[in-house]
This record gives C-alpha cells, sequence and structure tokens, in this order.
C-alpha cells in the first residue's frame, strides 16, 4: 500500500485514536501508535480499502480503540508497559497452564476462584478457562456459540465475578485466557435476531444465500467437522430466507469477515474483556475465517490479514495481551499464524501444536517414535516472541487429519497406518492397553478423531485407588514429559494431573451419545482430590510426576530459549531431542527394553538425569525400559 491515500489514512487514524485519550496518556499513546498504527493501517486497508467508505469506517475504529486505550485499567497498563519491555516473557517465565470448563472445574467463576491453591500447588501460571460469556440457550457445543460477548454466563455468576476472577488470579501470578470464538456467534446472538428481523447490516454478517445451487458450489470443495452429528456446512433458515453457512454445529452461525463491522465489533469485544483483565485470548477456529469459491475454505490469505490486525489493535490498547491461534491444521499450515514475511512474528504469539499431539498418540500406538521424529524434524523454529502451546490431551478429540500430509510424505497410506493407530487407542485391537473411542466416524472403517481422557489411553485405572501399573504410568509421564520439553507453553488438561479416568457420569450418558468428545469433559473428581490429599493410588502418583516435571523445567539449566533439535539415537522405538548444546532428552515409545551409549550421544559419561522413568541409571550406558523417559541438563 502506497500513495497519498495511506499516509492521510494514517495520519487520519492516528488522529482520532490520540483524540479519545486523556492528556497523561497522549505520550504513550502516540508512541504505541508509531509503532503499531501503521501496520493496522496496512492490514485493513488490504481487506477493506477498496470501499468508498474506508476512511470513516477506518477512523471510527481508531476512535473507538482510543476509548478503550483510556479506559485501561491503571493495574492493566502497568502489566503492559513491563510486558512491552520484555515481549518473550512468556517463554522467560517456562508457564505452565492449565485448560478447564468452568462448571466441571469450578462450578462457577467464583468456584474456580476456589481452586487457584490447587492451581498454585501444580505450578501453573496461565489458566484457560473453556468458553464461560453467555451462550446459546439450549445445546451450545459446550458453550461454543456465544449469545454475547458482554455478558458471563448466568450459571456460572455475573462480570462482577469475572472482574474478582482476574483480579484473584493477577495476584496469584495466574494468567487468564479466554476463548474468542471469532468464527460464529449462536443464531441467538443479537446479530442473528436482528438479522431476522431485516436488519441489513446485520444480514451482511452472515453468509447467507437465496438458493441451494449458491451453498453446493461452496459445498463442493469443503470438509466437514462433524461429518455424523452435523453433516454439511448450510442449514436452511426459513427465517433468513435461504441457506445459512454452518461449518460446525447448525445453530452455530459463521460470520463474514468480508464485511468491515464484523472485524471491528471483534476487536472491540476482544479489548473490552482484555480490560477486564483477560491476558491471552484462544482465538477459536481461525482457519475458517474467509471463504473462497473453490477452496476448502481454511487458512485463506486473508485469514492471516485480519489475525495481524487484530494483533495490531491489542497493540494499540492492550501490549501485555496474548494472542493464541486455536489451528488444527497440519503443522506447516500452523507455522503462518505466527506471522511470516513481511508479518513475521506479528500475528499469534502462542498456537497448538497438535501435530505433535497427534503424533505421539500414533508413536504410542505404533510402538515407534517415527511419526513425531519426522514431523519434528521437518518443523522450522517459531519466529522470535514467538512459541508452541504444547499438551497432551484437551476437551476436543485427537484430529487426525493433521497427520495426513506427515504420513503420505513418508509413502504410507494415511487411512491405513493412522486408522490402525486410532483403533489401538480405542482398544479395538487384541493386547491394546488404551480405552479411547471413535469421534464422528460411521463404522470401524471411518477415520475421524478419537476420543479419551489420557489416563484411559495411557491404560491407567479408573479407580483412583487402585495402584497403578507402573507401565501406564511411564506412559503418562512419557507423553507430558515430551510436551513439557517441547513446548514454550504446555498446556494440562483438567483431570489429567489427577490421572483421571473417562467422563463416566450417567448424568453425561445423552450428552457423550450427543456428541463423544464428552467423554473427556468428566467433573474434577472428588474421589480423586481425596486420594492426592491422603497420597494414596493413581492421583498421587500422576501429580507428583507432573510436579516433578514442571519443577525441572522451571530449573535455571532448562533451555527454554533454545529450539527443539532432532538426534538419531540408532533405534526406531527412541525419540532424541536436544535444546542448545548440552539439554539432551529421550522420549522411548517402544516395546523393548533399549540400551543407550550417553557417550555415543556426545554428553558426559556421568550427565545425571533430572528426570528419569524407567530409567536404569548407571555410568554412560543407560538402559530405557519400554516407554522411559530421560531429561539431562546441567542444573
Ligand atoms: C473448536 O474446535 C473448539 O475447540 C471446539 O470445542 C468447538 O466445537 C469448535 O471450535 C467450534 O467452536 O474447529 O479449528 O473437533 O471442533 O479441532 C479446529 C474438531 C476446530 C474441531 C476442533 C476445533
Amino acid at each position: 500500500m502506497a500513495g497519498p491515500s495511506r499516509s492521510a489514512w494514517i495520519a487520519a487514524a492516528r488522529g482520532r485514536f490520540l483524540e479519545a485519550l486523556p492528556a497523561d496518556r497522549q505520550a504513550e499513546g502516540a508512541q504505541r501508535f508509531d509503532r503499531a498504527g501503521a501496520a493496522l493501517v496496512d492490514r485493513l486497508a488490504s481487506l477493506y480499502g477498496q470501499r468508498g467508505d474506508f476512511a470513516d469506517w477506518l477512523g471510527a475504529l481508531c476512535r473507538a480503540l482510543g476509548t478503550l486505550a483510556a479506559a485501561r485499567p491503571r493495574d492493566l497498563a502497568a502489566l503492559d508497559s513491563r510486558r512491552e519491555s520484555q515481549p518473550d516473557w512468556f517463554i522467560e517465565q517456562r508457564m505452565l497452564g492449565y485448560s478447564a470448563y468452568v462448571d466441571r472445574f469450578g462450578g462457577t467463576l467464583a468456584g474456580v476462584a476456589g481452586r487457584i491453591p490447587h492451581l498454585a500447588r501444580l505450578g501453573v501460571d496461565y489458566l484457560h478457562l473453556l468458553p464461560f460469556l453467555r451462550a446459546r440457550s439450549g445445546e451450545s457445543d459446550g458453550g461454543f456459540a456465544v449469545a454475547s460477548f458482554d455478558e458471563v454466563d448466568p450459571a456460572y455468576g455475573s462480570m462482577a465475578d469475572l472482574d474478582a476472577l482476574t483480579a484473584q488470579l493477577r495476584e496469584a501470578g495466574i494468567s487468564l485466557c479466554s476463548d474468542l470464538v471469532l468464527n460464529h456467534v449462536a443464531d441467538d446472538h443479537a446479530w442473528a435476531r436482528a438479522a431476522v428481523a431485516g436488519d441489513a447490516d446485520k444480514r451482511a454478517f452472515f453468509h447467507v444465500f437465496a438458493e441451494r445451487a449458491q451453498a453446493d458450489a461452496y459445498e463442493a470443495t469443503l470438509g466437514e467437522v462433524f461429518p455424523q452429528a452435523a453433516p454439511g456446512n448450510f442449514t436452511h433458515v426459513p427465517a433468513m430466507g435461504g441457506w445459512v453457512w454452518t461449518t460446525f454445529y447448525p445453530f452455530q452461525w459463521d460470520l463474514n469477515y468480508a464485511h468491515p463491522p464484523v472485524f471491528a465489533e471483534m476487536a472491540q469485544a476482544m479489548l473490552r474483556l482484555a480490560n477486564r483483565g483477560v491476558e491471552v485470548f484462544r482465538l477459536d477456529s481461525a482457519p475458517f475465517l474467509w471463504k473462497r469459491p473453490g477452496t476448502n475454505c481454511l487458512n485463506q490469505p486473508e485469514v492471516h490479514v485480519v489475525l495481524a490486525a487484530l494483533r495490531a489493535c491489542a497493540a494499540l490498547v492492550a501490549p501485555g495481551v496474548l494472542l493464541k491461534a486455536e489451528a488444527i491444521v497440519p503443522v506447516e499450515q500452523v507455522m503462518p499464524y505466527f506471522g511470516e514475511g513481511e508479518r513475521r512474528g506479528q500475528e499469534c504469539q502462542l498456537a497448538y501444536h497438535s501435530g505433535l499431539m497427534a503424533s505421539a498418540w500414533a508413536a504410542l500406538a505404533e510402538g515407534d517414535a517415527a511419526l513425531p521424529r519426522q514431523l519434528l524434524a521437518s518443523t522450522p523454529a517459531t519466529p522470535p516472541g514467538t512459541g508452541w502451546i504444547t499438551y497432551v490431551r484437551c476437551h476436543d478429540d485427537i484430529v487426525w487429519n493433521v497427520l495426513r500430509p506427515l504420513v503420505e510424505s513418508a509413502g504410507g497410506n494415511f487411512h491405513e497406518r493412522i486408522g490402525r493407530a486410532a483403533a489401538f487407542l480405542e482398544g479395538r485391537v487384541p493386547g491394546s492397553f488404551a480405552r479411547g473411542a471413535p469421534f464422528q466416524a460411521g463404522d470401524d472403517d471411518a477415520l475421524h478423531g478419537s476420543n479419551g481422557m489420557a489416563a484411559a489411553l495411557v491404560g491407567l485405572p479408573d479407580d483412583p485407588h487402585v495402584a497403578p501399573d507402573p507401565a501406564a504410568v511411564r506412559r503418562f509421564v512419557l507423553m507430558h514429559a515430551l510436551a513439557l520439553w517441547v513446548g514454550a507453553v504446555p498446556l494440562l488438561y483438567m483431570g489429567d494431573e489427577l490421572g483421571q479416568g473417562n467422563n463416566a457420569d450417567p448424568a453425561d450418558r445423552g450428552r457423550i451419545a450427543a456428541d463423544g468428545r464428552w467423554l473427556q469433559r468428566p467433573h474434577l473428581s472428588a474421589a480423586a482430590m481425596e486420594a492426592l490429599e491422603q497420597q494414596r493410588g493413581v492421583p498421587a502418583t500422576t501429580f507428583a510426576a507432573l510436579r516433578a516435571l514442571v519443577a525441572a523445567r522451571r530449573r535455571p539449566g532448562f533451555p527454554a530459549r533454545e529450539p527443539v533439535q532432532v538426534v538419531d539415537a540408532g533405534h526406531p522405538g527412541l525419540l532424541a531431542l536436544r535444546r542448545g548444546a548440552d539439554a539432551l532428552a529421550l522420549f522411548h515409545f517402544g516395546r523393548e527394553p533399549v540400551a543407550v551409549d550417553l557417550a555415543a550421544l556426545g554428553l558426559p559419561v556421568d550427565a545425571r538425569g533430572t528426570i528419569t522413568s524407567g530409567v536404569d541409571d548407571t555410568g554412560s550406558l543407560r538402559t530405557l525400559a519400554p516407554w522411559a523417559t530421560l531429561w539431562i541438563f546441567p542444573e
């Protein structure tokens, strides 16, 4: 973008932004605008600059951003300044994340505050609460059908409770992460209601086709997220006089980011939440934001412009805030979410490493480390100031499609190879230790996703009081140790710290039948918490194992800033990962013990293991039991 309009747009935008700021915030505001303002204008101009009303629209948006910057509470502004002076603070801090549903974890937002001691004991300093804003009444996809961005769901409390929670978390050194569901709103959101009532502007917030043929033209190249429960991507809505784009459930209406007011509304909704103390935004279903005929409508170039523009809005108003991409796509398509080319490092600071997660589960099923080894060897380092969210399990299924390019580039048949791994994890193979379940697969041959809690997938017993099989404990440690070794921000999933099994609550049977992901959405188990108190059974074991990993990762010698490099350890079951010159980790996915010569891997003979699970730790030759983990780095 060049020429007279660009400089005029920037100057006008700067004026509108600054006019909203009080005298004592002018200098800081000007500095921030001079850093991020031109990028914001460029990004928005490339999306919307052709429109006749662009200049007016841009001015109004910048004025609104100024108003939000003026309203930023003092303590949050202080946090912004600290973080601006060290943009990779979250990498240096070696954050530990924890993800939970409000109702399952604490009942309400106030109840979540009551769980802070539990989080602190584990070492958590990043809490991702699944959607807690007012959701659609009735079915709401676990809150991912948002009816209002400015109200807490009445079942969980009020906006005052949210303010209180963020203050308490901040006091405890914990950053709150909230979902920002970007791709869609509930069919009872005010925008959808207004559209139904005939408001032309609000109708343009959505993708509506009068003729089924128009929907079909797109459908020809689209995939399906829930092929069984919600087949197709369009829903006939008589009150709208046509077909509404609904990628997910029929009650989740996709937003149309080609209509500028959608961007302006979402940016402001995000920053209003930031001003209430939300420090990280999980940008839900980011790949789906831009539609283009003839494509699968995923990861379109404009998606990245939209996200980079959101980042620039945050840089003006709440520069301490982090954006996290939820892009569950093959890893080479995730990399651009950190920002590429002239936008390198300027998009999301964090992104989910779903390829690592899925490949590690496949490796456990195959008894062979090939997939995570190939994946990590071909994944470039992330740009400075950005990093991976790593995890073992989450509230969603394990999405197998993210491994397709990897498996195919290794010359394998994706459906056969990953179908076998999924069947193993779903306990459909004789001798399998795992108790998962298929997701959205019509029959045994269909492959989509797999569900199950980590404990059930590694073969830990359901009863918290039963003494666990040591091999299952090693598998649990192996999977978590890999996430904690590789990630900038490893994210634990609620219940995993207690080794909680699949959701067996009779009250949830109907929900699980309708959407199998509820299998990994149990309530925090009171029995397991009690076993932890008494230092007994599975919960005591898994909690202590995670604590040890977290503590090791926080030692000064842990090379948090060094990129991960794959090393050949000479055995198919072994994944060997170096970070920097002195740190090495071995993860053994094989089913037979293996002897490793540390000297051959370039380590001192007497190198001491910081984490050893299933390792016979004598001399240079170490014997690794099946599913052993070994971390070595100078303290
Ligand atoms: C995300 O889903 C959420 O994590 C899910 O819980 C929601 O149902 C969904 O968005 C709709 O809001 O869309 O970008 O199971 O549902 O990977 C990928 C597959 C997604 C998807 C899941 C993700």
